[in-house]
């Protein structure tokens, strides 16, 4: 079919890997989800940062056929958590959107089609799209959402309060959660004005309809305050590093 003008499947599973960060619940402490994020190992360079190698895979378009494979293998693994831990699966899996994806044409029928050709729940899926991508045209931005939305899948919003918002169009956004970046999170210790920041924006999502999310916790003391604050999910090495799907499936195999 169409996909045989993308490099087949298996030559990104060669060197591309998905890894599945923890997404936990504040109140509870629990898993509530995975965010799925690209890992590269190179043959002969090694480790390659997604920070290095996306960019580079955005100039060259090779960011559509990756970004489907990550897609596909993040929704294939996903069901196959399902099938294996049933109530105990995580609920959700939270996939990256680069810029270049997101105006696609045709991405709401692709995104379909995977959600087809693995079983999954389209419930279970959630498109994360940067503040900076979402704001670039708002107009072409509602729609799209629109009619990712139609799928039933979740939409968030990456990176808040790193670029700059029109707060009456984000309250047009069908999106379901509010993900604060994780700069404000960092100091938030020694700089209590950044705690008023993710406070604010913690306020933001819920007037907004919105979840928050807070992405870089690294420390008992930052959830404390976070969980406080009244933000639903966080993320960070406190919890968990980004784990291979061998190591996320030994985590939730070893959950009660
Ligand atoms: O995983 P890490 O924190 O090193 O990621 C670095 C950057 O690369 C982050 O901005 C992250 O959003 C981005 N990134 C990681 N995985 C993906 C992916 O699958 N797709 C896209 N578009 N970006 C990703
Ligand atoms: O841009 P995005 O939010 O998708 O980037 C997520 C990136 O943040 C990933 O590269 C991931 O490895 C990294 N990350 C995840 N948890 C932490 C954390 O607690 N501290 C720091 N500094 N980075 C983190
Ligand atoms: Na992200
Ligand atoms: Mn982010």
């Amino acid at each position: 079919e169409e996909e045989n003008s993308h490099l087949p499947h298996s030559q990104f599973g060669e060197e591309f890997h998905v890894y599945y960060q923890p997404l936990v619940s504040l109140q509870s402490g629990k898993i509530a989800g995975f965010e799925a994020l690209v890992r590269w190992q190179h043959p002969e360079r090694g480790f390659v940062s997604p920070e290095e190698f996306i960019p580079v895979a955005e100039r060259t378009g090779l960011i559509l056929p990756l970004g489907m494979w990550i897609l596909r293998e993040a929704c294939r693994q996903t069901r196959l958590w399902k099938t294996q831990f049933g109530q105990n699966a995580p609920s959700i899996v939270s996939v990256n959107l680069s810029g270049k994806q997101f105006v696609q044409p045709d991405l709401v029928a692709q995104i379909d089609r995977i959600l087809q050709q693995t079983h999954l729940d389209p419930r279970s899926l959630k498109l994360e799209i940067t503040e900076g991508v979402v704001m670039e045209n708002v107009d072409r931005t509602i729609d799209t959402l629109r009619n990712m939305k139609a799928l039933k899948i979740k939409l968030g919003i990456d990176d808040f309060g790193t670029g700059y918002s029109s707060f009456s169009y984000l309250s047009q956004f069908p999106t379901d959660t509010l993900k604060i970046d994780r700069t404000f999170i960092s100091c938030m210790e020694e700089r209590p004005e950044n705690r008023a920041i993710v406070q604010t924006i913690v306020m933001l999502a819920h007037t907004l309809g919105m979840d928050a999310i807070v992405e870089g916790v690294e420390t008992r003391e930052q959830w404390q305050q976070l969980r406080e604050i009244g933000c639903e999910y966080g993320q960070g090495y406190f919890f968990s590093k980004p784990l291979s799907s061998r190591e996320a499936t030994a985590l939730l195999a070893s959950k009660p």
